[in-house]
């Protein structure tokens, strides 16, 4: 697709030029951010609008291609854009689409049509946040062509073909005025089109990468059953899943469940495929539900006999389930819109959960059984953590002002100016103590792994491990039911391990127990990875750091790959000295940190799981890889 600007079309429509205008002026407001999120959000929203035509019955094929040049192609085979001119406008109604704030909804026929959020803000937005764009509309046997330019068309519709095929075409590049980067992270668009893939049972969605080669097909007839295959790789599952949809008064409800042996509660939750991060009805619906139903049958077997009810929390552990539902006119509240908040939904879900889930414990009382009885052994290990806490609790009343003696505290007592870098071994943090400022940055050394927290989850257990202990208490914030976040001592904990295998993995036993029970320091986007370089190379009295393997190359090939270079690798941290230390990792003038977030909890938990669990060997792939959960941040 090329066409030239000769022949530039002006859009004459003031209220075209206000849509584009106000989405060019504030960005975030239509796309939350401009960084590496929103940039993906732009895909997103594409993939979307082929996804609707898919819910319709129209589509299911999705194709999407990241291009050389940096353009983004998002096809499908649904009935094409309507291009047929509209009476008031007198424009065609694809130009309308594109070039008119919220003027998508009303040429969709699907009642799950999504409204609100950072979701379904229309074509228009994309087009609007490209350099250029380009469309190409499959429909009544023509191939129809229009390309627009930082959202105005520079074309006007013009039919290019006939053909025999249905479907829509949209290739766009993103604003670099616009974008911090205009990079696309092919992992990111992968979990998104999987998670597409398994919500939409029969779609075949497509991604390559022109850059790298890289490509896949996802595509899963068994929908939310294959889901939970996929989550529940890499643990001991106690069941097979338990599914079931219902569909009333255009209200659509499917779940997925299954318990495994582990601790933890995974729910995850959709609403007109938009994954719900914060929850909302559907997922009150749900817990309710559950718990009413466990106890009743945890009495009328037998098998629970005391006053107090089992809790959500005992019935939740060791749960993954999957909620997907379909709802017209969702509303989204919350801080990141990602919670449903129509009332009617809640009380849709638990009617039907609670009668879906008595007739399974009623046909599997085995299964039921099992269930109950972990849920029962769940309780009593909380109410041994409960009494061990409050035993730790009495004894650090004694201790709590003592910080630990391995802690190299800074002077600074604001925590917002305050940094904590934990570092791996007594060398590195001999070097880290001479390199840091010591006004605002704390050094905590760490001896040899910490715990497994994958293995020993109960509270109990992570407390007699003297590394843990000497990380909580230099936080500041309690751990469990005590954790108080205003507490916290330092506003950046930065993570600082070697750039080796070892080093790897510590900073995943780290994550990983940040991850479990520190979660809303990551949230708050309070932890950080420290990027120490790979390698020091000296070129006459030139001298730069290369902080990858790539990077190394560009460097070299920018001296034109002279013979009298000298190159260091460096294997550890220890290797650096202290002003070498300061200047490439640790001075926030002149370091990289890489903050961990979870932007994806689905993927995050997943790959802990794969990480911790008991898959030997997919633990390997993922530690030499590097982690996905991480993005880019300050420079
Ligand atoms: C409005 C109406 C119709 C289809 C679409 C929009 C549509 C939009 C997109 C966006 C990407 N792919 C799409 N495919 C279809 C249906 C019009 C009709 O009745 O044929």
């Amino acid at each position: 697709m090329t066409v030239t600007k000769k022949d530039k079309y002006t859009a004459d429509s003031i209220q075209i030029l206000e849509g584009t205008e106000a989405v060019r002026k504030r960005p975030g407001m239509y796309i939350g951010d401009v960084g590496v999120r929103g940039l993906h959000h732009l895909v997103f929203e594409l993939v979307d609008n082929s996804i609707d035509e898919v819910m319709a019955g129209y589509c299911d094929y999705i194709y999407v291609e990241l291009r050389k040049d940096g353009g983004v192609v998002v096809l499908d085979n649904g009935r094409g854009i309507p291009v047929d001119i509209h009476p008031q406008a007198k424009k065609p109604a694809l130009e309308i689409v594109l070039t008119t704030l919220h003027a998508g909804g009303k040429f969709s026929n699907s009642i799950y049509k999504i409204s609100g959020g950072l979701h379904g803000v229309g074509l228009s937005v994309v087009n609007a946040l490209s350099k250029r764009l380009e469309v190409e509309v499959m429909r009544d046997g023509k191939v129809y062509y229009q390309a627009y330019e930082k959202g105005k068309p520079i074309t006007p519709l013009t039919e290019k073909g006939s053909t025999d095929k249905t479907g829509t075409k949209i290739l766009f590049y993103p604003d670099p005025d616009i974008f911090e980067t205009t990079k696309f992270d092919y992992e990111i668009i992968a979990n998104r089109l999987r998670e597409l893939a398994f919500l939409n049972p029969g779609v075949t969605i497509e991604l390559k990468d022109e850059n790298t080669g890289k490509s896949n097909v996802f595509k899963y007839e068994g929908g939310l059953i294959q889901f939970m295959e996929y989550l529940s790789k890499g643990k001991e599952v106690l069941h097979d899943p338990f599914y079931f949809k219902r569909e009333e008064e255009n209200l659509v409800i499917e779940v997925v469940l299954q318990y495994n042996t582990g601790y933890d509660e995974l729910i995850l939750s959709y609403v007109n495929n938009i994954h719900t991060i914060e929850g909302g009805t559907h997922v009150t619906g749900f817990r309710s539900a559950l718990t009413k139903v466990v106890n009743s049958f945890a009495r009328s077997w037998g098998l629970w006999k005391e006053a107090e009810s089992l809790s959500g929390e005992d019935v939740r552990e060791g749960l993954t389930a999957i909620i997907s539902t379909k709802v017209p006119n969702p509303q989204f509240e919350g801080q990141t819109k990602t919670k449903l908040g129509n009332s009617e939904v809640k009380k849709f879900v638990e009617k039907v959960v609670e009668e879906e889930l008595t007739e399974y414990f009623t046909k599997n009382p085995d299964i039921g059984k099992l269930i109950i009885g972990k849920i029962i052994e769940a309780y009593r290990a909380r109410q041994a953590a409960r009494k061990a806490r409050e035993l730790v609790r009495r004894k650090s009343l004694l201790e709590s002002t003592l910080l630990p003696g391995k802690l190299a505290d800074c002077s600074e007592k604001d925590p917002s100016k305050c940094e904590l870098f934990i570092v791996e071994g007594e060398s590195a943090g001999g070097s880290a103590k001479q390199a840091r400022d010591r006004r605002y940055q704390a050094i905590l050394p760490l001896r040899g792994k910490i715990l497994n927290v994958e293995k020993a989850q109960h509270l109990t257990k992570i407390l007699s491990s003297e590394e843990i202990k000497t990380i909580i208490a230099s936080l500041g914030t309690g751990i469990g039911q005590d954790f108080d976040l205003s507490k916290l001592r330092y506003h950046k904990i930065i993570i600082m391990t070697d750039a080796d295998v070892d080093g790897a993995h510590i900073r995943t036993l780290l994550l990983t127990f940040f991850y479990r029970h520190f979660r809303p320091l990551i949230e708050g986007g309070y932890v950080y990875i420290a990027q120490p370089p790979l390698y020091f190379l000296r070129k006459g009295k030139e001298e730069r750091y290369a902080y990858s393997e790539e990077e190394k190359e560009e460097i070299l090939k920018e001296w034109g790959y002279p013979d009298n270079v000298y190159i260091q690798r460096y294997k550890g941290l220890g290797e650096m000295d202290p002003d070498q230390l300061r200047e490439t990792t640790m001075d926030p003038q002149k370091r990289i940190l890489l903050q961990v977030t979870i932007e994806d909890a689905l993927e995050a938990e997943r790959l802990f799981s794969i990480l911790m669990g008991n898959n030997v060997e997919e633990r390997r792939n993922f530690i030499e890889q590097k982690a996905k959960f991480v993005r880019n941040l300050d420079i």
